[in-house]
C-alpha cells in the first residue's frame, strides 16, 4: 500500500501541472463582472511577458486585483488601441487601465512603464 502512494501523488501532481499551463494559456476567471465591475475602468500592475503588436495583444503577469477578486496570474490582453503595443516591451512594469470586454476577456484601455518609486 506504500509504494502505491508516491506515483500515486506524483502523477497527481503532474496532472494539476499540465492542467495549470493550460489554463495559462487561456484561462477564464471564475467570476463573471459584477454590476460594479462590468463598466468599470480598473487599475492594475503587472510584467509584460509577451507583446503581439501584430494583434495588439499583450501577455502580463498582473498582479492580484481586489477589485476583481482576481490573484496574481498571467494572461492575455486585447489593447483597444494596437498603437500601445508598441509603447512597451517584454520584461517591462506596467500600470494599466482596463476594463471587461466580450466572453469574459479584459480590454486594456491605457499602458504606461511603472516606475519603482
Ligand atoms: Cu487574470
Amino acid at each position: 500500500m506504500k509504494k502505491l502512494t508516491i506515483p500515486v501523488l506524483l502523477t497527481a501532481l503532474i496532472g494539476m501541472h499540465g492542467l495549470a499551463l493550460a489554463t495559462e494559456a487561456k484561462h477564464e476567471h471564475d467570476a463573471a463582472p459584477t454590476a460594479a465591475t462590468a463598466n468599470a475602468t480598473i487599475s492594475a500592475t503587472g510584467m509584460v511577458k509577451s507583446v503581439d503588436a501584430a494583434k495588439g495583444k499583450l501577455v502580463i503577469d498582473h498582479e492580484p486585483i481586489p477589485a476583481l477578486n482576481w490573484p496574481q496570474m498571467v494572461m492575455d490582453f486585447q489593447l483597444t488601441d494596437p498603437a500601445m503595443a508598441n509603447t512597451v516591451k517584454a520584461g517591462d512594469k506596467v500600470k494599466f487601465e482596463m476594463k471587461a470586454g466580450e466572453k469574459g476577456a479584459y480590454l486594456i484601455t491605457a499602458i504606461e512603464p511603472a516606475h519603482a518609486h
